[in-house]
């Protein structure tokens, strides 16, 4: 298989409902499309979800894109190869960047599935046939406003709500949500916004004491010994998010005990391949997996839907329907959930077509390696 060209478009997409986390709020979202075309006229496409901004991770849309184009476009045209893993061989030796890796991988994935006239989930060797999504909520400016979009999401039959939390977001807002969902399936997220302290100590202790499946991330991405210290004081499993970029990152985890779930985020570890490894190690430690997001559009939400029919993917994927958050998508069909159940798809590749000529009308910025 050989890439002949690539098409990289930058799109924004204005969220239905604005999202804070303990870093920021967001109204509406900028990824880059990776559309790419091999030999035979075949054509795959991938997402790059960066956010715009360095606060998830180092990467910005500005710098996926320039990496895209220097690095990543040159290594990808004109090289063979049979599997994805063979051509994401081709940009190893780039430190980083995982989420701009991480549409090219998307896209020869795609490519690589419709050539073999299998859907991605089978190519990845995916076994269910459906999906159960979660949905993450964001810090809202009162408890009663978060308990309404916690009742909007309940009733549109969400089984599993995630509540983002932050220091002085955090007990409450879980106690209020607890003492109204009792049975829920409830977790938290602080994407690393707590110090190693006596005081988080305290929170977490009391956090610890609401039934929560997981406490995600309450620590900056590198303090892998503090999570573990945690861990050894919590009942509720630690899950790791930002900390685990890579492979060799799941393996600290596991040899620390510094956490007991694993986020895995297709965009964070640089694309499919990575993903569906750490899918693999975590299950043979015995580590339940899930499947995070990054508000992808239809595309990369797509590839999250087909990771997550792989067998240890137990617990529910960051994979509401696209209409949780966008008002239009860029694929048709865009994903859907019926009552918090996604459907995996069967046609070959990620089996969503992209509205290539929404896409071309409607980006911000275009690079086209033919012109
Ligand atoms: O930590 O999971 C996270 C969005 C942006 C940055 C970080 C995160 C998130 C989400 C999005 O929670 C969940 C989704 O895409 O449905
Ligand atoms: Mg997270």
């Amino acid at each position: 298989m050989r890439i002949d060209r690539v098409r990289l478009f930058e799109v924004n997409l204005p969220l239905v409902h604005s999202f804070e986390t303990s870093s920021h709020r967001k109204t509406g979202l900028t990824h880059v499309l990776v559309e790419a075309t091999d030999a035979e006229g075949r054509v795959g496409w991938g997402e790059i979800a960066s956010p715009a901004d360095p606060f998830y991770g180092p990467e910005t849309t500005v710098t996926a894109w320039a990496i895209a184009e220097r690095y990543l476009v040159p290594a990808v045209i004109g090289a063979e190869w049979e599997i994805p893993e063979q051509l994401e061989a081709g940009w190893h030796r780039i430190r980083g960047h995982e989420f701009s890796k991480a549409g090219f991988s998307i896209a020869a994935w795609d490519l690589y599935s419709r050539a073999a006239g299998s859907s991605l989930s089978s190519a990845l060797g995916g076994t269910r046939t459906d999906v159960v999504a979660g949905v993450s909520l964001g810090i809202e400016p009162t408890l009663d406003q978060l308990l309404a979009q916690v009742a909007r999401q309940v009733d549109a039959g969400y089984a599993r709500v995630k509540l983002k939390i932050a220091p002085g977001w955090d007990v409450e807002p879980v106690r209020a949500v607890r003492s109204a969902y009792p049975d829920l399936d409830l977790h938290v997220d602080a994407n690393g916004a707590y110090a190693d302290s006596e005081e988080t100590s305290a929170v977490m202790r009391a956090l610890d004491a609401h039934g929560l499946t997981m406490i995600e991330q309450p620590y900056a991405p590198r303090e892998f010994v503090a999570h573990a210290r945690l861990q050894a004081t919590l009942s509720t499993p630690i899950c790791l998010d930002e900390s685990i970029v890579d492979i060799a990152d799941l393996q600290t985890m596991l040899t620390l005990d510094a956490g007991r779930v694993l986020n895995i985020k297709v965009s964070r570890m640089g694309g499919l391949t990575t993903a569906r490894r750490a899918h693999d190690v975590a299950q043979d430690a015995g580590i339940p997996v899930w499947c995070g997001g990054m508000h992808e559009f239809g595309v990369g939400r797509a590839a999250n839907v087909a990771l997550s029919s792989l067998p240890n993917f137990t617990l529910p994927s960051d994979v509401s329907g696209s209409d949780k958050y966008y008002s239009r998508d860029v694929v048709v069909p865009p994903v859907i959930a019926r009552q918090g159940v996604v459907q995996v798809a069967t046609s070959p590749g990620l089996g969503h077509e992209v509205d290539v000529e929404w896409v071309r009308s409607n980006a911000s910025r275009t690079l086209d390696t033919l012109t």
